[in-house]
């Protein structure tokens, strides 16, 4: 059976200022930036294959984390919202976003101060979307969307965060009721109506798949979570992100999906 959740997406090329962007996990060394855009490559060529038509913005120096697009909107079936990032150093990059949604969107809601949101704390459930507070998304930014999510019909909800950049990096819905959770999500009550895959400690990284229509786009390098999900009838298309992870960004990080 099709599975149609998405047709089109948005991302953008990396800047070469990406090898400084924000990390945890400086241990990992910088990005390598002509396999960063080779990776990039991959990325647009695997969502081509999920049937999505993609947009490709120009890179921007200025901003060394602004290829992460998911941080700033959020695309829901009926609006879409422009977020106001926690990082101070991405406060910038939601300009020029509203005017790339208006062509797709006639409905654009705002987060406004001292609310921030980041959309990578952001996970759509059907109608129903989970929202963690996180070190970039306050409990004010939340409240606003959820305010938007009610006008517009859809339900929200709040999760409390363990010590981790985004919701979304630590748990991603797979559709069909399958939710993958590291184990800082293990025991998350909220989470327990879920058909849960555990994601093994080793593979942390790979709680944060894409699962665009027919496929879950899975990092390489993560064999239990890959056949955790083959083992569910889902088709995976494997891609590197070694050069993204270097600065905490996953699969999703790199696209906004509607
Ligand atoms: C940051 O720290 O903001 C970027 N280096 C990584 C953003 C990852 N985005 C995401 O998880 N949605």
């Amino acid at each position: 059976m099709k599975t149609t959740l998405f047709t089109k997406a948005i991302v953008r090329r990396p800047a070469q200022s990406l090898v400084n962007g924000l990390t945890d996990h400086p241990e990992l060394g910088h990005p390598d930036y002509a396999l960063a855009l080779r990776q990039h490559d991959a990325y647009i060529a695997a969502l081509e294959r999920c049937g999505l038509a993609v947009e490709v913005l120009p890179a921007w120096e200025e901003h060394p984390d602004s290829c992460f697009v998911e941080d700033v909107a959020v695309c829901t079936r009926k609006f879409a919202l422009v977020t106001r990032p926690g990082a101070a150093s991405r406060a910038g990059e939601i300009a020029g976003i509203q005017a790339v949604l208006a062509r797709y969107f006639r409905t654009i809601e705002h987060i406004e101060a001292p609310g921030t949101l980041e959309g990578g704390d952001v996970m759509m459930v059907g109608d129903s979307f989970y929202i963690g507070l996180s070190a970039r998304t306050n409990a004010d930014g939340a409240a606003q969307f959820i305010a938007h999510l009610a006008r517009h019909g859809y339900k929200g909800q709040t999760v409390t965060m363990p010590p981790t950049l985004h919701l979304k990096t630590g748990t991603s819905y797979m559709e069909d009721g399958i939710l993958l959770v590291d184990q800082a999500f293990a025991r998350y009550q909220e989470f327990s109506g879920f058909d849960r895959i555990h994601v093994v400690p080793e593979e942390t990284y790979a709680a944060n798949c894409l699962r665009v229509n027919d496929f879950v786009i899975v990092p390489s390098g993560h064999p239990e979570t890959l056949g955790a999900l083959q083992a569910k009838g889902l088709a995976t298309i494997q891609l590197d992100m070694s050069e993204y992870r270097k600065i905490d960004g996953g699969l999703s990080c790199l696209s906004l999906r509607f």
